[in-house]
């Protein structure tokens, strides 16, 4: 049994597909962010990073806490078997782009999340995430335009990207003033992992 630590919203939402995906059983607990609870010393223990979202494993051999989206998603990967090779090439082609999908993608968009959002806003900012943003929504098109999933084969590369692309694509083509176009790609892949089972159980 898997214990879910989790507060609604993006990267929770990656989370609990991969949850889905790899069909083990699991139990949620609810970590209000807005009321501090990332910081009560027990879970600081499991995320010391105080940020959700977390598992931790109760395996017969211990407790497995696992923090950051990027490692959750492997570990459940690796434990059930699935959406990531056993090893060789294509299993670190899986990894590099579900740590561009965490760490770039997932990192530019709540950045510019923010600053278009600001009621005085900073000089600059907008346009520097939006250009980021665009760069980034352009390589993913070229890599779906090639491949039907970001790897070839769904796996855990395409979770991170689509939960960030899902929430945010039409925000970014509207803030580039046509920068970035139509992506009749992305579009595809959107509806395809829209449409896995896993996915529409968490909504
Ligand atoms: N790099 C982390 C980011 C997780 C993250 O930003 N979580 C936010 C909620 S979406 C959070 O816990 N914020 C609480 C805080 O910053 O105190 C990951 O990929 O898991």
């Amino acid at each position: 049994m898997i214990t879910f630590y989790t507060y609604p919203g993006p990267n929770s939402r990656k989370a609990q597909i991969m949850l889905e995906e790899s069909g083990e059983a699991y139990d949620t607990r609810k970590i209000d962010i807005t009321k501090g609870e990332q910081f009560d010393p027990a879970f600081l223990a499991i995320s010391p990073n105080n940020k959700i979202p977390a598992i931790v494993d109760h395996t017969p051999q211990g407790e497995v806490p696992v923090f950051e989206t990027a490692a959750i998603l492997t570990y459940l990967a690796e434990k059930s078997g699935r959406l990531l090779p056993a090893a060789g090439a294509k299993r670190f082609d899986v990894l590099a782009w579900l740590v561009w999908g965490t760490g770039s993608v997932g990192g530019t968009l709540p950045q510019l999340h923010h600053y278009a959002d600001l009621p005085v806003p900073v000089p600059g900012t907008v346009e520097r995430f939006t250009t980021e943003a665009v760069r980034l929504f352009k390589v993913l098109e070229r890599r779906l335009q090639a491949n039907e999933y970001i790897c070839g084969e769904y796996s855990i590369a395409d979770i991170p990207t689509f939960c960030s692309t899902a929430g945010w694509l039409q925000r970014v083509k509207q803030l580039s003033d046509g920068q970035l176009g139509d992506t009749p790609a992305i579009d595809r892949w959107l509806q395809a992992v829209a449409a896995r089972p896993a996915v529409r159980r968490v909504g």
